[in-house]
């Protein structure tokens, strides 16, 4: 960390109600949207520094209150609390005037994120604390969440923006993503079919990818989740679907060599298992489109990430020019072996899944 990094980051803690010290940062560098740091005392991690991204998310207050009020409701012996640390006049985040809005959370000690399941324990674990996470949320009060992306996961939505991302784009790049912009085409026709309309709006959290997942280093349980912005009403094939796309594919979601990406059904048996070892928790009509979850999902994001390649990369934070490229056609890929597990997914979450009444 930069030296005047750190006095910045130093004084900006001075408005949180914590011990006043002179603290060290450990820059985290995951993740696409937001800036995160670790807190550290003494070489001692003790906190987490996010800076939200107000381009992205434009109703700070909305969204800070969206995760104090699922916080109250995600108390429960098999899900360990984070705290928000309250600033110096008790609000949950603060406003600098230069550098945006903060938040700053509890860091819970001997704990680590996956990117992939690499055996079926943490598979069961994902299962069975995303399952939990929504049991617990179910009772929370649905008129109270704002939506701090509209239409976050709304495919049309995401097609008009993706076809006005074409008329915008250079004749290179269209010829780069030539097959990706016919992959999107073709499977957009397949999935505007899918029926919400006899599904529950849930609390959903809305970014179930396997690294939001904290696990104990001490016994490998799954503890809670994390990264809690896009924490609104969804339903549940949403957060299913973004588990299943990290959790049953063995490859990271910018691979670029597609033979390392698979769909994995021990895998997927498994997170099934952990989500019914919660007890019956969803409805006939949820479980009925859950394959369908697995193939919508990361194809939402692949074409998400296709339309910001042809904007020239302005919603993602890229690590290199064409990521958003490699991104896309790593998650189609995915999706399209999904697709052909339609059946297979079918059967296994009618037999592993109780309905319920
Ligand atoms: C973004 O920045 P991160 O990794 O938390 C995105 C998610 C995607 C994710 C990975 C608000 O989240 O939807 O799952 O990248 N978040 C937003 O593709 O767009
Ligand atoms: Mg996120």
């Amino acid at each position: 960390m930069m030296a005047n990094k750190n006095v910045e980051l130093n004084e900006l803690l001075k408005n949180f109600a914590i011990d006043r010290k002179t603290y060290g940062f450990q820059g985290i560098n995951q993740g696409y949207i937001n800036d995160t740091y670790l807190v550290l005392d003494n070489h001692c991690p003790m906190y987490i520094l996010q800076r939200v991204n107000h381009n992205v998310f434009k109703d700070i207050h909305g969204l800070m209150d969206n995760i104090a009020n699922a916080f109250q409701h995600l108390a429960d012996l098999d899900y360990t609390a984070i705290q928000l640390l309250k600033t110096e006049s008790g609000n949950s985040y603060f406003k600098d005037e230069k550098t945006g809005y903060w938040r700053l959370m509890t860091y819970i000690n001997n704990t680590t994120a996956y990117d992939n399941a690499t055996n079926t324990d943490i598979a069961f674990q994902a299962g069975k604390v995303v399952g939990k996470f929504h049991q617990l949320l179910a009772e929370a009060p649905l008129d109270h969440y704002v939506d701090t992306i509209p239409q976050f996961h709304n495919l049309q939505l995401r097609e008009n923006q993706f076809e006005e991302s074409i008329l915008s784009a250079s004749v290179t790049k269209l010829q780069t993503a030539k097959q990706a912009i016919s992959f999107a085409k073709e499977t957009l026709e397949k999935l505007k079919i899918l029926d919400n309309s006899k599904l529950p709006l849930r609390v959903c959290h809305n970014d179930t990818k396997l690294n939001n997942i904290l696990f104990s280093k001490e016994n490998n349980k799954a503890l809670c989740l994390i990264d809690l912005d896009t924490i609104m009403k969804g339903y549940f094939y949403f957060d299913f679907g973004d588990a299943i796309r990290t959790v049953a594919n063995t490859a990271t979601e910018d691979e670029q060599d597609h033979r390392k990406i698979t769909f994995e059904r021990p895998l997927f048996e498994a997170f099934i298992k952990g989500l019914e070892s919660n007890g019956p928790f969803l409805y006939k009509e949820e479980i009925d489109l859950l394959p369908w979850g697995a193939v919508f999902m990361p194809f939402i994001h692949g074409l998400r990430a296709l339309t910001d390649y042809l904007n020239n990369n302005i919603y993602y934070k890229v690590s290199y020019e064409n990521q958003n490229l490699d991104r896309c056609r790593s998650l189609f890929d995915f999706t399209n072996k999904a697709l052909q597990e339609i059946g297979y997914m079918t059967q296994v979450v009618n037999k592993g899944l109780t309905p319920k009444v």
